[in-house]
C-alpha cells in the first residue's frame, strides 16, 4: 500500500512508476507535483486568426511554479536513494527554485548557480527562502553549466540539471498526462527551447506511451527558440546569448541532439521568434484566456502565429502547448509588458465613477 497523502494524487512518480527508473526501495521525494490543467485556448485562437483547437499544459501550476518539479522529484529521490548529500545546478531560474525545494524536502544541501542580474526575480526570491546556498555568477548560464559539470566529476556533489538523465525520465511524465487527457496524443506539439531537455523528455514520453499501448498517434514537434538565443537554429553555438525570456537565454543547450532528433523523427520543426513577438503573445494570452505565464512560455505562442501565417497548421487540427512557467515568477517583466502603473484616483465614489466612464 502507498504511503497516506493529503490528495487524491499521489506525484508523478508514484502516478507513473510503471514507466520510470524507480523500485521500492526508492524514496520518494514529492510535493505532489503534475496533474496540471490541461486548459483549451478558443479565445486566443481566435485572437490570432487560427481554426485549429488549442490545449495549454499549465505547468506554471506545480509546487514551484514551473514544470522543472516533475524531473526534479525523481532526480532528488534517486540522488537520496544514492545516498547523495548535496545537489548542485546551473539555472536561468526555475531549475534552480525546483532543486532548492525537493532539496529542503529530503533534507539535503542545495547549491544553486545563477547568472548574474538575469534571473527573473520570483525564480531567485524561490532559492532564497528555499534556503539554497545561492551563487551568482559573473556569466552566463552556460559558463555556470559548465562549472557545475566540473563539480559534478569530483564525485561530491549530485547535478541535477538535465544532463542527469533522470530529469528527462520524471519530465516525459507530461506528454503521459497529455495522452491521458485528450485520449491520444496532440497533432502538433509547440513548446519553448532553452536547455532542450523538455523538447527530448516529452518526445520519449510521446513515444514511450505508444509503444506501451496507453496511445495510438504521434505528435509533430515544435520548439521555438527566441531569437537572440537561438542556437540550435542558428546551427551554431550564441556566445552572449540574450532575449527577455531569460528563462531561455541559453547559447549552448546540453540536450542539442535530443532537441534535433524529437523534431526530425516526428516530422515537426524547430523555429525562432523576437522579443517583441514573444510580448505580444505573452500580453495577448493574458488578456483572451486570463492564463498568466512567464515569457518563455509565449515563444510558441508567437510561434503559432508564425505558424498560422506558414499554413504550418491544417484546419481542425488539435494542438498541445507547454506553458512552463507560472507569469508571478516574473513580475518586472509583466509590470514593464502592461504598463507601470495603476491609475491614482481620489477616494471618492464619483472620482472612480469619472475614471471608469461610468
Ligand atoms: C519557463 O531553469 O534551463 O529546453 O535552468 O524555465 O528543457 O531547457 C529553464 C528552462 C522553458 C526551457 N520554459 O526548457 C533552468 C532552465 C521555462 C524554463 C525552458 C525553461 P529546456
Amino acid at each position: 500500500m502507498s504511503a497516506p497523502h493529503t490528495s487524491s494524487w499521489p506525484g508523478v512518480i508514484q502516478r507513473y512508476a510503471e514507466h520510470l527508473p524507480v523500485t521500492a526501495a526508492t524514496p520518494i521525494v514529492t510535493l505532489l507535483e503534475g496533474n496540471t490543467p490541461l486548459i483549451r485556448a478558443p479565445q486566443f485562437v481566435e485572437a490570432i486568426g487560427g481554426r485549429f483547437e488549442l490545449y495549454l499544459k499549465y505547468e506554471g501550476l506545480n509546487p514551484t511554479c514551473s514544470f522543472k518539479d516533475r524531473g526534479m522529484t525523481l532526480a532528488v529521490s534517486k540522488a537520496k536513494e544514492r545516498g547523495a548529500e548535496i545537489v548542485v545546478c546551473a539555472s536561468t531560474g526555475n531549475t534552480s527554485a525546483s532543486a532548492a525545494a525537493y532539496a529542503a524536502r529530503a533534507k539535503m544541501r542545495c547549491v544553486v548557480l545563477l547568472p548574474n542580474g538575469k534571473i527573473a526575480l520570483g525564480k531567485l526570491a524561490q532559492a532564497l527562502m528555499y534556503g539554497a546556498t545561492t551563487l551568482a555568477i559573473e556569466g552566463n548560464f552556460d559558463q555556470a553549466l559548465q562549472i557545475v559539470r566540473e563539480l559534478g566529476e569530483t564525485g561530491k556533489v549530485e547535478v541535477v540539471n538535465s544532463i542527469n538523465p533522470v530529469r528527462i525520465e520524471g519530465q516525459k511524465t507530461a506528454a503521459f498526462e497529455i495522452c491521458d487527457a485528450l485520449g491520444d496524443a496532440p497533432d502538433f506539439h509547440f513548446l519553448p527551447v532553452g536547455n532542450a531537455g523538455n523538447i527530448t523528455a516529452y518526445w520519449r514520453g510521446y513515444r514511450e506511451y505508444q509503444m506501451a499501448g496507453k496511445s495510438d498517434t504521434l505528435p509533430r514537434m515544435c520548439g521555438w527558440q527566441a531569437a537572440g538565443a537561438a542556437p540550435i537554429v542558428d546551427g551554431h553555438p550564441i556566445e552572449h546569448p540574450n532575449t527577455v525570456a531569460t528563462a531561455i537565454r541559453i547559447g549552448n543547450p546540453a540536450s542539442w541532439q535530443g532537441a534535433t532528433n524529437a523534431v526530425s523523427e516526428s516530422g515537426g520543426l524547430i523555429d525562432k521568434v523576437t522579443d517583441e513577438e514573444i510580448l505580444h503573445a505573452y500580453k495577448l494570452l493574458a488578456r483572451t484566456e486570463g492564463v498568466f505565464v512567464e515569457p518563455a512560455c509565449a515563444a510558441p505562442l508567437a510561434g503559432l502565429i508564425k505558424a498560422i501565417e506558414r499554413q504550418l497548421i491544417p484546419d481542425g487540427s488539435l494542438v498541445a502547448a507547454t506553458m512552463t512557467g507560472h507569469g508571478l515568477k516574473d513580475p518586472d517583466t509583466a509590470l514593464k509588458t502592461a504598463g507601470f502603473e495603476p491609475i491614482i484616483v481620489a477616494p471618492e465614489r464619483d472620482a472612480v465613477m469619472r475614471v471608469i466612464g461610468l
